[in-house]
């Protein structure tokens, strides 16, 4: 008797409790729940990239959340655009066993510092906006949905070249970073495969101010074309102070080029920028218009590339969890791996067997202060 007292209690505890935490959260029953760990480029000099980032993120999560089959918690640390404080970040979030994955970091630099533990550690890591050689290569458990440089930085210059008829290039890139070393190395490829003559090579660091030594070499060697390799914010400045010495030719740049930050920076020595990208933010396409409203009126500004890309990762993110069936890192892992023709904002997408983007990729301009389709 005093058994089936004890079940009794026991019984109505528990159907209490089911019926409490669903009224609290207003969850369905079968939801499945999911705790991402998000490391992304939030204070400093490059911060655009990763509030656009998280922007996209917390834009998609509220979305998937709602339609109610799973259910997406965030934990969002920052990084500050600096690879050791992003190793310490994601070495947080790694330790936590609820972390499901990771997303991030923004950076190159800082994903290199960061991917190898977390495949060590089986924890799956996908970054939305690093581009550099060999970010999948790192490991089984490492992913990416950007177009790498590789693939992006050849198809601008190809019709770059192509309408401009340039022979001769002058490049600049910053040496002391991931990507933008990364970026200048295709570049350089690119060009001699293309036949180009290289006039010359500049350097800078990250957080130059001024270009002048630079560019006044540049200038004398009189180029048709410039290929920049750096990121916004250096970039910007160095077109700012091309055009006010008079250098007027096209720059092609990397993906740091990608983020209107350069309009903002620059304002018109902006124009005549030539860059590859998956996103088309003047695209009439109904999901990228819906896609550009919904984000407008949550954070009063037009979505970026990497907005974009970051709602697309949070997608393909909820869509392998629910092919896993639940919260599990290993069985995640696989499905994720197995993504195939995924239809996200940028189009068709899948990873090949290594973990890097199969996805199509534009050229666009910076034409009378706005990004406008290469012609
Ligand atoms: C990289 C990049 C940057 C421009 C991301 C913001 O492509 O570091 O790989």
């Amino acid at each position: 008797a005093l058994c089936a007292v004890l079940m009794l209690l026991l019984l109505a505890a528990c159907s209490g409790e089911n019926a409490g935490s669903e009224g609290a959260t207003g969850e369905q029953s079968g939801t499945l729940n999911a705790k991402i760990g998000v490391v992304s480029y939030l204070t400093g000099a490059g911060a655009a990239y990763g509030e656009a980032i998280t922007q996209g993120l917390k834009l998609a999560q509220s979305e998937i959340n709602e339609q109610g089959e799973v259910n997406i918690e965030l934990v969002i640390e920052d990084s500050a655009g600096e690879a050791e404080q992003a190793l310490s970040a994601s070495q947080k979030l790694m330790s936590d066993d609820n972390i499901l994955a990771i997303i991030g970091p923004t950076l190159s630099t800082e994903f290199f510092a960061v991917a190898p533990e977390a495949d060590l550690n089986g924890i799956t890591i996908m970054g939305t906006s690093t581009t550099a050689e060999g970010i999948p290569e790192i490991g089984d458990y490492v992913f990416r949905n950007a177009i790498p440089e590789a693939l992006a930085i050849p198809t601008a210059m190809e019709k770059a070249v192509e309408r401009t008829g340039a022979k001769k290039v002058a490049m600049i890139y910053g040496n002391d970073d991931v990507l933008t070393q990364s970026g200048f190395e295709t570049m350089k490829k690119t060009a001699e495969d293309m036949g180009l003559e290289i006039l010359t090579i500049e350097t800078f660091q990250k957080g130059q101010s001024d270009y002048n030594a630079q560019l006044t070499k540049i200038k004398n060697t009189n180029p048709d074309l410039i290929l920049a390799s750096a990121l916004y914010n250096e970039g910007a400045v160095i077109m700012d102070q091309a055009r006010k010495m008079g250098i007027e030719v096209p720059f092609v740049g990397g993906n740091g080029f990608n983020s209107p930050q350069v309009i903002e920076i620059a304002g018109d020595a902006a124009n005549g920028l030539i860059v590859a990208t998956p996103w088309f933010g003047e695209s009439e396409e109904t999901k990228v218009v819906d896609f550009n409203k919904k984000y407008e009126a949550e954070y009063g500004e037009l979505p970026d590339q990497f907005a974009a890309q970051a709602y697309d990762a949070l997608y393909i993110y909820a869509d392998a969890l629910k092919r896993a069936g639940e919260a599990d890192r290993e069985l995640f892992h696989e499905a994720l791996a197995a993504t195939e023709d995924f239809e996200g904002l940028l189009g068709n997408f899948s990873f090949d067997e290594i973990g890097d983007v199969v996805m199509d990729v534009k050229v666009v301009e910076i034409k009378d202060g706005k990004f406008v389709e290469f012609e």
